[in-house]
C-alpha cells in the first residue's frame, strides 16, 4: 500500500494532519479522501489546485486511493501556464479551489465533512501517481510521470536515512505542487505514519511555533531562520532539521547549527529523481556537502565527452544517477525523455558535483545557467524571456539568476527596448506564468553582450 499509515486497520491518530488550523485525524482523513475516491474513480487524471490546504491533502489521497493520477496545480500559476497543465496533462477534472479559473474541466468538490468507507484495490506499482510539472530551460514546463513505485522506493529510502517514523511530528509550510511539500512532506508522512503540520507558510515564526521533531526547508527558509535566533532556539528541541532543494550556504549552516546546537541534514532531490543523496540520522553532516546515495542508488560523475571523471572530492562533472525511485519520463515528450538518459541507462541531472572516496557528494551547481533556483523554484530563463518578449515594449531580453543572499538567486531580467516601468513587464510576467517565476529586478540596457555566433554572453551579465 502506498500510503500505508492509511490502512483502517491501524490505530487512529486525533491529529494525523494539520493544515493551518484545519485538523484532521487518520480516520477523518480516511472517509474523507475516500468520499473523494468515489467521485474520481475510472478518470485517468485529475489537476488539483494545491493551495495549501486540507482539501488539497484530500483530493491528492483520494486521487490516489482510486488509482487516478494526480496533475498538481500550483494556486499562484498566471491563465497560460495553468492552461498549459491541464491541457498538456489531459486532467479531465479539477479539484480544489476555484478560485483560480478550473480552465473549463468540471469541478468536483472536496468536501471535509464527507465520509465513504469503500474499499478500492491497490493500484500497480508501475501506475503513474503523480505527474508534475517543472521548467526547463526553455519553453513551457514539462510533465513529470512518477509510478507509485517510484514514491514507495523513494519514500523509504529517506526513511531510512533520516530514521524517520511514526513517533516523529513533521513540520514544514512549502507548497503542496512540488516534490518537496507535496512528496517528502505529505505523502512521505502518510507512508511512515507520523503525524504532520503544515503551517501555510514556512516562516521562522510557525516554524518555532509547531513544537516538531522533524523539520523540512528550503535554504532561504533556514537562512531567514538563522537570522532570527528565538526562532531557530525554539527549533533545539527538533531531533532533525533537513535543507534542500538549493545549495544551503555554509554560514546558514553553521548559524544553525550554533543556535540549535544540531547540524542541519543537507539533502540532493530534483522531481525527476525523488530524493537521491542525503546526510543521514546517524551520520556525518559536512557543511557544504550533501551525504551519500541513499538506498537503491548509484550515482557517477561524467565529463564533456561521457569519459569517468574520478570520486577524488576534487574532480568535477557532470552528476548521472540511477535507483527505484527515478522518473518513468517527460509526459508526451520522447525526445526529452531520451536526451535525459545516457545510453547506458543512467539519469543526466544536469548538476555539476564532485564526489569523494567515501561516498560524500558537494553539488557544485547547475550545468546550465539557464536554470534559475530562487527561494527553490526551479524557474527556466526561457520561459520568462518567451514572455518577456511577447510584450509590446521589449525587443531583447536576457533572464539570468544572480546571487542573492536570501533565496539564493534571484531572477533579473535584462531588457532592450522602450524604457517602460519596471513593474509594467513583472505584472505581465505574472499574468502568464506563476507569481514566483517574475523577475526581481529588471534592467535596461541598450543591448546584451553577444558572441561572435550573435549568442548572448550570460556570464557577462550580474
Ligand atoms: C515575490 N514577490 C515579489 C516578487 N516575487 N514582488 C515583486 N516582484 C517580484 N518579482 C512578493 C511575494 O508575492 C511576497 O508577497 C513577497 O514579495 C515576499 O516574497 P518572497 O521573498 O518570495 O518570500 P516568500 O513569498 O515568503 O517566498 C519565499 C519562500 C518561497 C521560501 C517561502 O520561495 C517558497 O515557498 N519556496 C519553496 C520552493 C519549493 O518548495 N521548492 C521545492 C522544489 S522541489 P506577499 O504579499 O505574498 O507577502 C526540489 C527537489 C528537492 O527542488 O530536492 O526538493
Ligand atoms: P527541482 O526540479 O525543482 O526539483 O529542482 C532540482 C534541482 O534543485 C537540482 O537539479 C539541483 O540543481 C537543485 N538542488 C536540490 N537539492 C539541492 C541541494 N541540496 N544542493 C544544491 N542543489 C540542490
Amino acid at each position: 500500500m502506498l500510503l500505508r499509515s492509511l490502512d483502517p486497520r491501524n490505530a487512529d491518530s486525533a491529529d494525523a494532519v494539520v493544515v493551518g488550523d484545519e485538523t484532521l485525524s487518520r480516520s477523518d482523513l480516511v472517509g474523507a479522501a475516500t468520499a473523494v475516491a468515489e467521485r474520481v474513480a475510472g478518470a485517468e487524471r485529475v489537476a488539483v489546485s494545491a493551495t495549501p490546504s486540507v482539501s488539497t491533502v484530500l483530493a491528492v489521497v483520494g486521487s490516489l486511493m482510486a488509482g487516478v493520477t494526480v496533475v498538481p496545480v500550483p494556486p499562484d500559476s498566471g491563465p497560460a501556464e495553468r492552461e498549459h497543465i491541464v491541457r498538456d496533462s489531459g486532467a479531465v477534472a479539477w479539484l480544489g479551489a476555484v478560485d483560480a479559473d478550473p480552465c473549463g474541466l468540471p469541478v468536483v468538490p472536496v468536501r471535509v465533512h464527507a465520509r465513504s468507507w469503500h474499499t478500492f484495490a491497490e493500484p500497480p506499482a508501475s501506475h503513474t501517481a503523480l505527474v508534475l510539472y517543472t521548467s526547463g530551460t526553455t519553453g513551457l514546463p514539462k510533465g513529470v510521470l512518477l509510478s507509485r513505485g517510484a514514491l514507495a522506493a523513494g519514500l523509504d529510502a529517506l526513511a531510512e536515512a533520516w530514521q524517520w517514523t511514526p513517533e516523529d511530528l513533521l513540520v514544514h509550510g512549502l507548497p503542496l505542487f512540488h516534490v518537496h511539500g507535496l512528496v517528502f512532506g505529505m505523502l512521505g508522512a502518510l507512508r511512515v505514519g507520523s503525524r504532520v503540520r503544515h503551517t501555510i507558510r514556512p516562516t521562522p515564526d510557525a516554524y518555532a511555533a509547531a513544537g516538531g521533531s522533524l523539520y523540512f526547508g528550503v535554504p532561504t527558509v533556514w537562512s531567514r531562520i538563522a537570522r532570527d535566533a528565538e526562532s531557530a532556539r525554539a527549533l533545539a528541541s527538533a531531533r532533525l532539521l533537513v535543507s534542500g532543494s538549493a545549495p544551503l550556504p555554509v554560514p546558514v549552516f553553521e548559524q544553525l547549527h550554533a543556535l540549535t546546537g544540531s547540524a542541519p541534514v543537507e539533502r540532493y532531490g530534483m522531481s525527476e529523481t525523488l530524493l537521491t543523496v542525503s546526510t543521514r540520522a546517524d551520520g556525518e553532516r559536512r557543511p557544504g556537502w550533501v551525504g551519500t546515495p541513499v538506498r537503491g542508488v548509484e550515482t557517477r560523475l561524467r565529463g564533456e565527452y561521457g569519459a569517468p571523471v574520478p570520486h577524488d572530492g576534487e574532480s568535477i562533472g557532470g552528476l548521472e544517477v540511477r535507483g527505484p525511485m527515478l522518473f518513468d519520463g517527460y509526459l508526451g515528450r520522447p525526445d526529452a525523455t531520451a536526451q535525459a538518459w545516457t545510453d547506458d541507462g543512467w539519469f543526466r541531472t544536469g548538476d555539476v558535483a564532485a564526489i569523494e572516496g567515501g561516498g560524500f557528494h558537494r553539488i557544485v551547481g547547475r550545468e546550465s545557467t539557464d536554470l534559475i533556483k530562487t527561494g527553490g523554484f526551479r524557474v527556466g530563463a526561457g520561459e520568462v524571456e518567451s514572455v518577456l518578449l511577447a510584450h509590446p515594449d521589449v525587443r531583447e531580453v536576457a533572464v539570468v539568476g544572480v546571487p542573492d543572499d536570501d533565496l539564493g538567486q534571484r531572477i533579473v531580467a535584462f531588457v532592450v527596448g522602450e524604457r517602460t516601468s519596471a513593474s509594467t513587464l513583472t505584472d505581465h510576467v505574472a499574468t502568464v506564468l506563476s507569481v514566483h517565476k517574475r523577475p526581481r529586478e529588471i534592467r535596461f540596457v541598450e543591448s546584451l553582450p553577444r558572441n561572435a555566433m550573435g549568442k548572448v554572453q550570460k556570464t557577462l551579465l550580474s
